[in-house]
């Protein structure tokens, strides 16, 4: 039966959008905030909203006896976890579900399952999907490790199996530091994530970043929806992402999306899910599977003409999926660019009060964004206030709009990265499509250069790049 009410368990842009699809449904919709979020948009835009705490996450939007109360108090039949926070915490999808509230995501069991990487890397190897050469599970001693290494050489990567996102890894490049680089991400991974296990991976030096977003409903339907290009990042965070990837033919689509498919439908997983893959030119290596609504979706679903958040709350609700594999048309080409408050040099945070603000529009511009006039961005939380993205027939026009957005966008108050992005857009590899998850640190060295070469257009543009 389709919910009559849902709690969004999340806030800024995310909750806006899960907000925007419940109204679509009919669905009333239960906003939790914290004390800093008062005045926050999603706060305004649900049915109820309901204060969970003080303005640290761990203490509001992190605390599950918080967020279980206020769904208990509104009487929801679900909750959507949203991105980040609670989205990938198996245990409260477990609390969710021993109080009847319907989790908008997979299972418990898969939540947890994916979230043990080195345990994900060997349920996918052995349901066919291509794995990096690398270490069986956890590598409990040296001598184990000093076998991987013999048996797939160097260099290597040692990675948390509590991780992702970067924390707790060491590259590895010669003999002589394994034992160390061992014990240094054991115990940055203990510190991080309470638990030290680590594995070993072959290293790809120079990999692009490519990750398949698939959907499933709970009666076994599987389908995928493409891949997102997602290369562009800074100190693991994702810049910019795009849909199609310049780099993947339709072979390689229909080859990479049956083997997610048939992954996916082996776990037993439902909801909408994201497999991340390595691609070295060559070949595709499964690398972790994100449990969750993904930052970067809206790329997906403006070349596949879908509403993911729609879909999630759909299946959730047990409706099956109404289209077929064959039904899923990739269409024009999707960038989005991640706009945070940020000094767009030092990417130091940049909170504080939108003193004025211009959104551009026009054909294939969607605006993803909880700001408004006057709104006081908190500095408590992440510092994405923006998701710009545009759709288009072919690459370089959706680059051309790009541009055209973001040079008429104004955020007055605050800095932002949008210099940074306008510089991608104009670099020539970038441009050409030949780049790696290493663009970043290329481009760094030519940052002066681009910031020279920003385009003028005083009034929008030096404003928004002012405290
Ligand atoms: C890798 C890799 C190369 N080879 N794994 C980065 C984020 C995390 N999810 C996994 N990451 C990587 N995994 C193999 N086998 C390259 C990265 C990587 C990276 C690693 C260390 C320092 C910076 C990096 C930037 C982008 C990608």
């Amino acid at each position: 039966m389709m919910f009559k009410r849902v709690l969004i368990a999340n806030r800024g842009e995310i909750a806006c959008r899960i907000i925007w699809a419940c109204q679509e449904l009919g669905i009333e919709t239960v906003a939790v905030f914290s004390e800093a979020d008062r005045e926050a948009l999603h706060v305004q835009l649900a049915d109820q909203a309901i204060c969970i705490g003080p303005p640290p996450a761990a203490e509001s939007y992190l605390n599950v006896p918080a967020v279980i109360s206020a769904a208990e108090i509104s009487d929801v039949d679900a909750i959507h976890p949203g991105y980040g926070f609670l989205a990938e915490n198996a245990h409260f999808a477990e609390i969710c579900e021993a109080c009847n509230i319907k989790f908008i995501g997979p299972s418990p069991e898969v939540i947890r399952l994916m979230g043990d990487k080195a345990r994900a890397r060997a349920v996918m190897k052995a349901a066919g999907v291509p794995v990096l050469p690398g270490s069986d599970g956890i590598v409990e001693t040296d001598e184990q490790a000093r076998d991987v290494v013999r048996q797939i050489g160097l260099p290597v990567i040692i990675k948390a199996t509590a991780g992702g996102g970067g924390r707790g890894m060491r590259i590895v490049r010669t003999a002589t530091e394994l034992s160390a680089a061992l014990e240094a991400a054991r115990s940055e991974a203990r510190a991080a994530f309470g638990e030290g296990g680590v594995y070993i991976e072959k290293y790809i030096e120079e990999p692009r970043h490519i990750e398949v977003q698939i959907l499933a409903d709970e009666r076994g339907h599987v389908v995928h929806l493409g891949e997102r290009e997602c290369s562009i990042q800074r100190r693991h965070q994702k810049l910019l992402e795009e849909s199609p990837s310049v780099v993947v033919t339709p072979e390689m689509r229909h080859a990479l999306g049956a083997i997610a498919v048939r992954a996916a439908r082996q776990i037993g997983y439902t909801n909408a899910g994201t497999m991340e893959f390595l691609f070295d030119g060559e070949q595709f290596y499964f690398m972790e599977m994100n449990t969750r609504i993904q930052v970067e979706h809206p790329v997906t679903e403006m070349v596949v003409n879908a509403d993911l958040v729609r879909a999630q709350i759909l299946v959730a609700a047990g409706e099956p999926i109404e289209f077929d594999q064959p039904d899923v048309v990739l269409a024009g080409h999707a960038i989005e660019c991640r706009i945070n408050a940020e000094d767009p040099g030092t990417f130091v945070p940049s909170p504080g009060t939108i003193t004025a603000l211009t959104i551009p529009g026009g054909p294939g511009v969607r605006v993803d964004t909880a700001l408004y006039p006057g709104y006081t961005i908190p500095p408590y939380y992440d510092s994405l206030v923006a998701k710009v993205i545009v759709h288009a027939r072919r690459r370089d026009i959706a680059i051309a709009r790009m541009r055209r957005v973001l040079e008429g966008f104004a955020i007055q108050g605050i800095k932002t990265t949008i210099p940074l992005h306008l510089g991608i857009l104009e670099h020539p590899d970038f441009i050409a499509g030949r780049f790696s998850t290493h663009f970043m640190e290329h481009y760094a060295h030519r940052r002066p250069d681009v910031e020279r070469s920003a385009p003028e257009s005083p009034s929008v543009r030096s404003v928004s790049s002012e405290a």
